[in-house]
């Protein structure tokens, strides 16, 4: 498809954002940056990884292009009041998206959040606002982004 990012890792190449992440996050599990494989945590970790590029990306997108999907039952989302409800209730109002572990869900799920407010798709709620705050508060992130804030 011609898409940034991609992850070039010896003779192992992997695109999308949330599959790079899960990938890094399991191959430096001594992080701490994906739950246990098994655990309990795991299941939201996934939901987390996964509705970020399945879900919330492709309704964003389509509403920044000014496109109301025809038939919001056939879309994997509904519509945006249902997408925008679920990033209200999937947002962490104190931490991170597992509790007090920063992971690779927030990576992915606050990096959209981040992504989705600094381009002005989404009208960011407090929480939500707050969220992504905390995300840009931390210190790899000011050192990975500082160049275009
Ligand atoms: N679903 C993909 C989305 C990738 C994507 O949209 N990449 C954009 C940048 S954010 C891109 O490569 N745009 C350049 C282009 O299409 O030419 C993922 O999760 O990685």
């Amino acid at each position: 498809m011609g898409k940034i990012p991609t992850l070039v890792d010896g003779e192992t190449v992997v695109t999308e954002v949330a599959a790079i992440c899960a990938y890094l996050a399991d191959k430096f599990s001594e992080k701490g940056l994906a739950p246990e494989l098994g655990s309990v945590d795991r299941a939201a970790y996934y939901r987390y990884l996964f509705i970020a590029g399945n879900t919330i990306e492709p309704a964003l997108s389509l509403a920044a292009s000014g496109i109301d999907h025809p038939d919001p039952r056939s879309a994997g989302w509904g519509d945006m009041p249902r997408v925008l409800a679920t990033i209200e209730v999937m947002t962490p109002k104190t931490n991170w998206a597992l509790g007090e572990q920063f992971t690779a869900a927030d990576v992915v799920f606050g990096g959209l959040l981040d992504f989705s407010m600094t381009f002005n798709l989404i009208d960011a709620s407090p929480k939500v606002a707050a969220y992504v705050a905390r995300i840009r508060q931390r210190p790899c992130y000011r050192e990975t982004h500082d160049a275009f804030i």
